[in-house]
Order: structure tokens, then C-alpha cells, then sequence
């Protein structure tokens, strides 16, 4: 059996600058330090900092009065920002730039008084944190079929933003019939799809056209992961999303010879040295790197005085 690794796969620089913003907080002030849902989408990255004092919640009401507090890669509401505020919670802020990007277009658009579209998965935090920038009218749209369906107050004045881990290939047929049905819609200057989503996707459609099956490394709740797992399955291969190595079954590589094997964006590359010495263990004999596109990307993280 021959393995292929996917590049680029794993962490991107919202991941990376996220997780370290948490371990600067966790020396800064003693733990626990709260985090307003998962910092990011992984139960390893999770559990490597809940063993160093980090405590994760899904409500504002489970963090103490005072306590240090951050908010997820996801990013969150006005409304969250607010109550935290109130709450006199000391608030840190580890949304991705490129999700806090999204923020100030939502706003802007707000601003201008146009109904906004959302498109992404609804009750997704991301798309949560996004559509709470606004006061006015939102409409989270996850098919092309909804588009049908949309009451606007004025056609001339709607925009749209898209979650940032969206498929590349969903979001061109979508975006394909908002514009026919509302050829004015105001667009974003470049796509709100991320650069690590689009590379990785591109990688594993790359990857699926020459291996038989594909495994991609992240949690069950990872967007950005689930769609590498779509993107491949819809080249014709099977394709499994894993937590972690122990999750792959011996039945799935009967009759297989090539094996691909990628991560999501908030998979830590750990977790694929586990799934490649797995396959070793039963039966790869060649391991290889596919070329890929090299990211330079990374982002600032801040001092955290609080
Ligand atoms: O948005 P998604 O569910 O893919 O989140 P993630 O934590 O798996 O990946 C990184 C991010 C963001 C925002
Ligand atoms: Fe930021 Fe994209 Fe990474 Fe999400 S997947 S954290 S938007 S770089």
C-alpha cells in the first residue's frame, strides 16, 4: 500500500494564532482561564489545554464575574461582547482576523441599511458570531434553493458574506444564482472563503484523483474538515473524516493501494504522524509528499494586558 499526504494540511495561521493567544493567557494569569466555546474545533487541541488549566463553555452565565475569559477562533456577537462587558468579565479576543474581516463587512452593510445574506450552516458559531454584528435585517441562506425563497425589503440593497470555511465549489453555484436573483447584490472585494479552506480543498481534489481512498484528520464538529472529506468523496473515493488514529477500521483498505491522507485546519500535525504510523503498521510501505502550494501566513499575537 502507498500513502500521500495532502499540502498544505492542518493548522492555518487563525489556528496557530488562536491556541497560542490561550497559552499566552494561561502564563499571563492563573488558570483556569475561561473560553467561551472550543477555542477551535478539536478535542486533542482541547484536551492538550484543558490539562493546563483551560476551562471551556458554551454559556457567558458558566464564567465567573471577573474572571479572564476569551473568545474562540469563531468569533462571536455583538450581543456576547456586550454581556461579557457587563458581566465585568476580562475579555480577550482570539476570533481570526479573517472571520473579524467578515465582522466589518457585515457592519459596513448594516450600516448602509441592506438586507444581509449569510451563506453558511446554520448554528455554525461562525455564522452565529457573523450575523450578530448586525441590527437589522439577516438572512442566513445555506442552499440554492433558498435563494427562491428570500423577501428583501429592496432588491438594490442586499449583500451578502459567506462563513469562511465554506466548499469553493457549493458557494460558486450559490453565489451563481444570487447573482440572477439580484443582479445589484454587493459582493466582497475577494471571496470570504478563506486562504487555508481554498488551498486545502484544492489539495485533497488533487489528492483524490490519484488515490483510491482518503482519510482526513478532525473533529466531527470541524467544518473546514468535513468539507475536505465532501471534496474527496465527490472526486469518486471513499473518504473518511478521523479524530484521531485510533478511529480507522481495517475493513475499509481491503482491495486498496493508495491511500490519501489529509487534515483539517485545526488538526495538529501530530495526529497524522499517528494516522501514517498506522498505516505503516498494517501494510504502507512507501510514504510521499504530494507538492503543494506553500503558505507564508501568519498573524500577530497580541500582548494580552489586560
Ligand atoms: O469553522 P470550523 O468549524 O471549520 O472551525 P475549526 O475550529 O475546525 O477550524 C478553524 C477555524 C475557524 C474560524
Ligand atoms: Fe482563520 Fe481560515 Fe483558519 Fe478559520 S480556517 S481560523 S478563517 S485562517
Amino acid at each position: 500500500m502507498n500513502v500521500l499526504l495532502a499540502r498544505p494540511r492542518g493548522f492555518c495561521a487563525g489556528v496557530n494564532r488562536a491556541i497560542a493567544i490561550v497559552h499566552r493567557a494561561l502564563e499571563r494569569y492563573a488558570p483556569p482561564v475561561y473560553v467561551l466555546h472550543e477555542i477551535v474545533h478539536n478535542t486533542h487541541v482541547l484536551a492538550a489545554l484543558r490539562r493546563r488549566g483551560a476551562v471551556f463553555v458554551e454559556e457567558l452565565e458558566d464564567i465567573p464575574r471577573g474572571a479572564v475569559s476569551i473568545f474562540s477562533a469563531h468569533g462571536v456577537s455583538r450581543t456576547v461582547e456586550d454581556q461579557a462587558r457587563a458581566m465585568g468579565l476580562r475579555t480577550i479576543d482570539a476570533t481570526c482576523p479573517l472571520v473579524s474581516k467578515v465582522h466589518r463587512r457585515v457592519v459596513h452593510l448594516n450600516e448602509l441599511g441592506y438586507d444581509i445574506l449569510v451563506i453558511g450552516h446554520k448554528g455554525h458559531p461562525e455564522v452565529e458570531g457573523t450575523c450578530g454584528q448586525a441590527t437589522g435585517r439577516v438572512h442566513v441562506i445555506s442552499t440554492p434553493a433558498e435563494v427562491a425563497d428570500l423577501r428583501v425589503a429592496d432588491p438594490a440593497k442586499v449583500g451578502y458574506v459567506t462563513q469562511t470555511t465554506l466548499s469553493v465549489d457549493d458557494t460558486a453555484e450559490m453565489l451563481a444564482a444570487l447573482r440572477r436573483r439580484f443582479p445589484l447584490i454587493s459582493e466582497p472585494d475577494r471571496t470570504d472563503i478563506c486562504y487555508a479552506t481554498s488551498n486545502r480543498q484544492a489539495a485533497v481534489r488533487l489528492l483524490a484523483d490519484r488515490v483510491e481512498l482518503v482519510l482526513i484528520v478532525g473533529s466531527k464538529n470541524s467544518s473546514n474538515s468535513n468539507r475536505l472529506r465532501e471534496v474527496a468523496a465527490l472526486r469518486g473515493v471513499s473518504a473518511h473524516l478521523i479524530d484521531h488514529a485510533g478511529e480507522i477500521e481495517s475493513h475499509w483498505f481491503s482491495g486498496i493501494q493508495r491511500v490519501g491522507v489529509s487534515a483539517g485546519a485545526s488538526a495538529p500535525e501530530h495526529l497524522v504522524v499517528e494516522v501514517v504510523d498506522w498505516l505503516r503498521q498494517h501494510g504502507a510501505d512507501t510514504v510521499e509528499e504530494m507538492d503543494g502550494k506553500e503558505e507564508h501566513i501568519n498573524f500577530f499575537v497580541p500582548d494580552l494586558e489586560l
